[in-house]
């Protein structure tokens, strides 16, 4: 990214623009939902009144505590071109789901995102891998058009960050990340209210789940890959929902000596999706992309459409090469 005159183009965009549509990705986390919310509220700030947040998906619970939530619109009013569309947190317009085409309707699309780059969709692509989240280089954003930061700002963006670095534990956690977390806290964002809400507010039936997940857990001989595989009856049973799935294949990341986590769930729509989590050298996102899927070095997704039985196979198989690949 050529970083100034990218930000400068981005700030260009912005300032003519008058009618906004922010999209955060299918399956919203809190990096896709704090950093849409986040420049939400900083349009608002800087006098803009026609901005719209869509998504294909509704705002899991334990976002619900992001200022304004109730503003992420599911449904998208038909014949309206927006100025700017603003596509956050993803790297293939796909992602977007439902609103995919208002958005490319559009008459400019910026992106801003941190995944591997799959996609050109977008006039201008504000696009680093290097940034841990999303929300870092939406604050980067910020600071260059001026635009001061509110608590309301703050939080959106804190939560975007502590989601993505899992509280800072990830690798992905740099000087910069926590500067701008600093900042962030700052400006008026509870960390530890954040921290409370996104890691330590589950619901019973997700914790359920969990449980129902983790008795699935299986390793290779060599104890390299791990993975978990959960089956529809195991939602019918806690009585879960799919986003209830978030954060468990960390307990599967969290075992000593394994280089590849795997938790693979089935779809309602008869499709196998899988998180990857890898350590160190070992990446995953070439390797979800292998499955048309895609994310970040140390942690991708993908979708597989076969049974969850044959997904297994074929990502534990898929794995074990990619690892002897790479190392
Ligand atoms: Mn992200």
């Amino acid at each position: 990214m050529r970083s100034r005159d990218t930000f400068r183009r981005a700030i260009a965009h912005i300032a003519e623009a008058e009618s906004f549509l922010i999209v955060p990705h299918l399956h919203p986390d809190g990096d896709a939902l704090g950093s849409a919310l986040g420049l939400y509220h900083a349009l608002k700030q800087i006098g803009k009144t026609a901005v719209t947040v869509v998504s294909h998906d509704s705002v899991p619970e334990i976002y619900r505590f992001l200022p304004d939530w109730e503003h992420v619109q599911l449904e998208h009013p038909h014949h309206t071109t927006y100025d700017l569309a603003i596509v956050v947190d993803q790297s293939q317009l796909s992602r977007a789901g439902k609103h995919e085409r208002l958005a490319r309707a559009a008459r400019a699309i910026l992106q801003i995102d941190h995944h591997m780059p799959l996609e050109p969709f977008a006039d201008v692509r504000l696009v680093d891998t290097a940034a841990a989240a999303t929300a870092e280089l939406v604050y980067r954003l910020l600071r260059a058009m001026h635009v001061p930061l509110t608590p309301e700002i703050a939080t959106c963006l804190l939560t975007g960050i502590v989601t993505d670095t899992f509280s800072f534990k990830f690798p992905n956690t740099t000087p910069r990340t926590l500067r701008i977390a600093a900042a962030l806290q700052q400006a008026g964002a509870d960390l530890s209210f954040i921290n409370e809400q996104v890691f330590e507010t589950r619901s019973f039936s997700a914790v359920k789940l969990l449980g129902l997940a983790l008795s699935t857990l299986q390793r290779t001989s060599d104890g390299a890959i791990a993975w978990v595989a959960i089956p529809r009856r195991a939602f019918e049973e806690a009585h879960a929902h799919e986003e209830e799935t978030e954060g468990i294949v960390n307990f599967v990341r969290s075992q000593r000596g394994e280089q590849v986590a795997m938790m693979l769930r089935d779809s309602p729509n008869g499709t196998v999706r899988a998180s990857l989590r890898s350590r160190g050298k070992v990446t995953v996102a070439q390797l979800a992309q292998q499955f048309d899927g895609g994310g970040h070095e140390n942690a991708a997704g993908c979708t597989l459409e076969t049974s969850l039985a044959e997904a297994e196979m074929i990502l534990v198989q898929e794995a074990r090469r990619w690892m002897e690949s790479s190392t």
